[in-house]
């Protein structure tokens, strides 16, 4: 029997068009038949998670400035875990939910391509890999990887922001895997980027771990390492410059299947969702293995080390 055939990576002009804007959209990149298996797996564990032990923990971006930005125990302890972070707005004034659980769930963290067969599946694939040697890794290492629901009516925007900021390695590295589950428009949230950004706009702050014991939570830092990537030849004068104005930015909407790829420099964002329609994601995250990654980050390897996309597929 002849060997199955490797998977393709990206083709020169989509690799072309990822460094030239920063970000790439794949349509059809999961099978119509992948993205349902996707979903009834979400949905089943929306059903089966409890509150019985819940400690309520919103997902909270704290805003333009990032001030509260989400930070606690349950938060910071899920980087090897599954775990269900509500819509700030899914709760009343006094702090009951307005909605049922299945409703109210922003986020579910941040274990999903380890610990869940099919997510596993679709994350730690060979066509991935493929993709990753594509965008020049040595030794890519999926670090975090997470469902976005962006629920009907109370959907919570995620404001103007680089992925490098909260996955920093020095230099930085890290470039997102973002796969539409559902349909996403303008009406319901869609992606955004700043075309190019990536090229003008250095790491600044880092997303760090503060405090230690039951004093400990998050805050951002200024970034004392690189601020581009090596691979990044930062525009003219922006190394350590000023931000220069307002970013312009480009309308992502994409179909349910789409992959959309993430450059840890570029500048994207999401508005709320108000419409009544969900805007289910699935989105993971990889680093280069070689480049630094310290212990201030809020985000700690697992026992078994950051996954790898070599070797391991
Ligand atoms: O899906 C969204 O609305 C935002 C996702 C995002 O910004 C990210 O994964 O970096």
């Amino acid at each position: 029997m002849a060997a199955p055939e490797e998977p393709q990576g990206l083709t020169p002009e989509e690799v072309a068009f990822f460094n030239e804007n920063g970000y790439l959209l794949i349509p059809d990149e999961l099978s119509q038949e992948t993205v349902k298996g996707l979903l009834e797996e979400t949905h089943k564990m929306l059903d089966e998670f409890s509150l019985d032990d819940h400690p309520m923990t919103k997902f909270s971006t704290g805003g333009e400035d990032g001030e509260n930005h989400v930070g606690d125990k349950y938060f910071l302890e899920s980087g090897d875990k599954v775990r269900f972070f509500f819509e700030e707005d899914a709760f009343s004034p006094t702090g009951t939910l307005t909605k049922p659980k299945q409703k109210a769930i922003n986020k579910i963290g941040h274990y999903l391509h380890y610990l869940s067969p099919s997510y596993r599946h679709t994350s730690l694939s060979p066509r991935n890999a493929a993709i990753a040697r594509s965008l020049s890794f040595c030794d890519p290492r999926v670090l975090q990887s997470m469902v976005i629901c962006k629920q009907p009516e109370i959907g919570g925007a995620v404001p103007p922001h680089q992925d490098s900021t909260f996955l920093y390695t020095d230099p930085p590295s890290a470039t997102g895997f973002w796969y539409a589950l559902e349909d996403a428009t303008i009406e319901n949230g869609c992606l955004s980027f700043a075309k190019g950004s990536h090229r003008r706009e250095p790491i600044r702050k880092r997303f760090v771990r503060t405090g230690t014991g039951e004093g400990e939570g998050t805050g951002f830092v200024d970034n004392e390492g690189a601020r581009f990537p090596a691979s990044v030849t930062p525009e003219e004068g922006v190394e350590g410059g000023e931000r220069q104005g307002e970013e312009e930015y480009t309308i992502g909407e994409v179909k349910a299947g789409t992959l959309v790829l993430i450059h840890g420099n570029i500048l994207h964002k999401s508005e709320r969702n108000v419409s009544g329609k969900s805007r289910f994601i699935y989105t993971f995250h990889v680093i280069e293995g070689e480049e630094e990654y310290d212990g201030r980050n809020w985000l700690q390897p697992p026992k078994e080390g950051f996954s790898r996309l070599f070797g391991e597929v």
